[in-house]
């Protein structure tokens, strides 16, 4: 048997039984014997720019919610960018955002198909760790977008926007809007969300500024990206602090639930809401004064984007590493710190521009 047949069998042998098992029945199977193969550059820990990108390939996208139209948008981004480039797409997943046994057993699960590479949208950056290395340790890339883990449990990151951008803008919109005085609240998604949560540690770092000495964070409430339970919240935030003036909610689904319950009752355009929601979701909360301004980048370029990182880490023309570059569409992507691939900046949606606007 031929080494990357082993690899692969391996791969499956240790998504489904005992590591120690696997191990056993492996001999410990490793990158570094994939680099003996003879095979890229990449797996030799070095980038080679010029690498032809490969076809015939698989890359699975592991989002954090299946049934989240966000997602629904992101992957198909990916799956467009994979047919043009000639390989395979394929998307597993669970349909709750605070799933995370559900996740761990999904990425098992495209280790076992052995796909080439996946992407992932990390609901709880800690659970999914030893799954992701296990996977990179049978050859397979691993990508993150949208939600992050630690760095050393996959190659690269493709990230929407610098989270300290979201963080503070998000704020800054808030605050614009109530006129830098009273009680906000925020509403996120789950509570292990990797990037709510790094937006979060933003937007208290953006209120210390002392122009913001009169508002106050009073609550962070958690809706799980499930539409019931964010318009329970919302309901619950506004019974408990009757003086709030405003919400940031940064997750499509939150933010949706929430211009919902406000549109429907006394506090509609008094309180205001911002956050991250997509113009099709939110135009009809726009166009009623239920919402002012929020903001979001395109899913569907962040799930192009994801996609194409993920070919090119399998073809070698990256690794991950800072400084590196590599093409994606006419665009010429850099490698920033920890293996973080940005997007872009983000666009701020108002009355003048969301017609213009269609995911
Ligand atoms: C929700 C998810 C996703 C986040 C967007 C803004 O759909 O929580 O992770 O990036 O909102």
């Amino acid at each position: 048997m031929r080494k990357a047949s082993i690899r692969r069998t391996c791969a499956a042998l240790a998504a489904v039984t005992s590591l120690a098992l696997a191990a056993t029945a492996c001999g410990g199977t490793t990158k570094e014997d994939v680099k003996s193969e003879g095979g890229s550059a990449a797996s030799a820990g070095k980038a080679d720019p010029n690498a032809e990108l490969k076809k015939g390939l698989t890359v699975g996208f592991l989002p954090k919610q299946v049934n989240n139209p966000y997602f629904t948008s992101a992957d198909k981004g990916g799956e467009a960018a994979l047919k043009e480039l000639g390989s395979s797409y394929k998307e597993v997943g669970p349909s709750s955002a605070t799933d995370t046994a559900g996740q761990v057993s999904y990425v098992n699960t495209l280790t076992q198909q052995q796909v080439d590479a996946m992407a992932v949208s990390a609901q709880d950056p800690g659970a999914l760790c030893t799954a992701l290395k296990q996977a990179m340790k049978n050859g397979i890339k691993v990508v993150t977008y949208d939600s992050d883990t630690t760095a050393d449990c996959r190659n690269a990151f493709v990230s929407q926007a610098s989270a300290e951008d979201l963080g503070r803008t998000e704020v800054q919109l808030l605050a614009e809007q109530i006129g830098y005085k009273g009680e906000i609240a925020i509403l996120s998604a789950a509570q292990t969300a990797t990037n709510q949560n790094v937006w979060i540690d933003f937007m208290k770092q953006e209120l210390k500024d002392p122009k913001y000495k009169d508002v106050k964070l009073v609550k962070v409430a958690y809706g799980d990206d499930d539409a019931q339970k964010s318009f329970q919240q919302t309901q619950g935030l506004l019974q408990e602090y009757p003086n709030l003036k405003g919400i940031i909610s940064p997750t499509t689904v939150g933010i949706k639930a929430a211009a919902q319950y406000l549109s429907g009752s006394k506090y509609k355009g008094k309180v205001k809401l911002t956050g991250l929601g997509t113009p099709n979701d939110m135009r009809k909360y726009v166009k009623n004064g239920t919402v002012d301004a929020f903001e979001l980048w395109d899913p569907a370029k962040l799930g192009d984007l994801a996609a194409r990182a993920s070919v090119a880490l399998v073809s070698g023309q990256i690794t991950g590493k800072e400084g590196e570059t590599f093409k994606a569409g006419d665009t010429t992507y850099t490698i920033g710190k920890d293996g973080v691939i940005s997007l872009g900046k983000p666009t701020v949606f108002d009355a003048k521009n969301i017609d213009q606007y269609n995911f």
